[in-house]
């Protein structure tokens, strides 16, 4: 190991931020990333009481994100590439190990949808692009332009510079220090347990703010971030997606969960894992992973600190959880 490396894992900053917390007496149903999770969340919770399964459970609370105009890292009202572009990736996986994508989707709020029904309705799973929307529309979604006047307004700032640097933790706060802003937005990665204790997942974005044209991060990529086992429970990522992608962080955070590892001690060992391999590369960056598993046991950890997310359990109590750092 390099001395950098070894620095990086020797900082005191290994121990938790905030600590593994007690287990819930309640088991957590659902878990989504950031802040605005909470309101996803109770989507799901509604969508659980009226009899839909874990599948539409984060299908709904991925849709309240997505048409939420103050949110600037999803859906509507998303941050647009360097050309000025909104463009949605997403990505749902079930209990069945049934999945879909869509990557590059431009001008369809819903993307979270369009990829249920590139599961449910293709021979495939995953579309990009021009295809993935002429599918959408094929499919009966209504095209809408999803540059807000807000949106636009921070890409001219950004063409000032183009200087292309992402913000940890922007998802909170991108839109705080603008006027107006309400300050709780996401890129939302959503886990469910549904009432018959089936598992599904799902994750969608507009991805990294001003990132060049045709970029794909993790979100959409299955197994990076987000992945499902049934058996075990289920991952899901936020952050920078390169990174993400480089540990197919949700798939290894299931694996180390199958092994015996609780969420928290899971995220934070997928998380050790990307702090070896990169070192000193990922010293500025954030990158946050968040489990649930079988038994109800929700859990993340991140690069650096901030990063908070929605645990709601079978009460329908909904809590905000920070989670531990490595950098903290
Ligand atoms: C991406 N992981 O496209 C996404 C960005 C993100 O909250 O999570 N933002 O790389």
């Amino acid at each position: 190991m390099t001395a950098t490396r070894r620095a990086i894992l020797a900082t005191p900053a290994m121990a938790l931020a905030t600590t593994a917390r007690a287990q819930p007496a309640t088991p957590a149903v659902m878990v989504s990333t950031w802040d605005f999770g909470a309101a996803a969340n109770a989507a799901g919770i509604a969508a659980r009481a009226n009899g839909g399964s874990a599948l539409d459970m984060v299908e709904a609370g991925g849709r309240v994100a997505e048409a939420d105009e103050n949110n600037s890292s999803v859906g509507y009202g998303g941050l647009p590439d360097r050309d000025g572009r909104v463009t949605l990736d997403a990505c749902v996986m079930t209990w069945a190990g049934d999945i879909g994508a869509v990557c590059a989707l431009e001008d369809i709020v819903h993307a979270v949808s369009v990829a249920r029904r590139v599961m449910e309705r293709t021979p495939h799973t995953m579309l990009v692009g021009e295809g993935a929307r002429t599918f959408a529309l094929e499919q009966g979604f209504q095209p809408q332009n999803l540059l807000t006047p807000r949106a636009e307004a921070a890409w001219r700032e950004w063409l000032k510079t183009a200087n292309y640097a992402p913000r940890i933790n922007s998802e909170n706060t991108d839109w705080r220090t603008m006027p107006g802003g309400p300050g709780n937005h996401d890129t939302i990665g959503l886990l469910a347990n549904g009432a018959d204790q089936r598992m599904a997942g799902a994750c969608t974005t507009s991805g990294m703010a001003f990132k060049m044209r045709g970029r794909v991060g993790d979100s959409p990529i299955i197994g990076a971030g987000l992945y499902v086992d049934d058996e075990v429970g289920g991952a899901t990522a936020t952050g920078v997606g390169e990174d993400v992608v480089r540990v197919a962080g949700a798939h290894a955070v299931v694996e180390a969960m199958r092994h015996g590892l609780d969420p928290v001690a899971a995220c934070r060992s997928v998380i050790e894992r990307l702090a070896r391999l990169r070192g000193t590369r990922v010293a500025g960056s954030q990158v946050a992973l968040l489990a649930l598993d079988k038994q109800g046991r929700a859990g993340a950890f991140a690069l650096q600190p901030g990063f908070t997310y929605a645990v709601s359990d079978t009460t329908g109590q909904t809590r905000i959880e920070r989670a531990g750092a490595l950098f903290a």
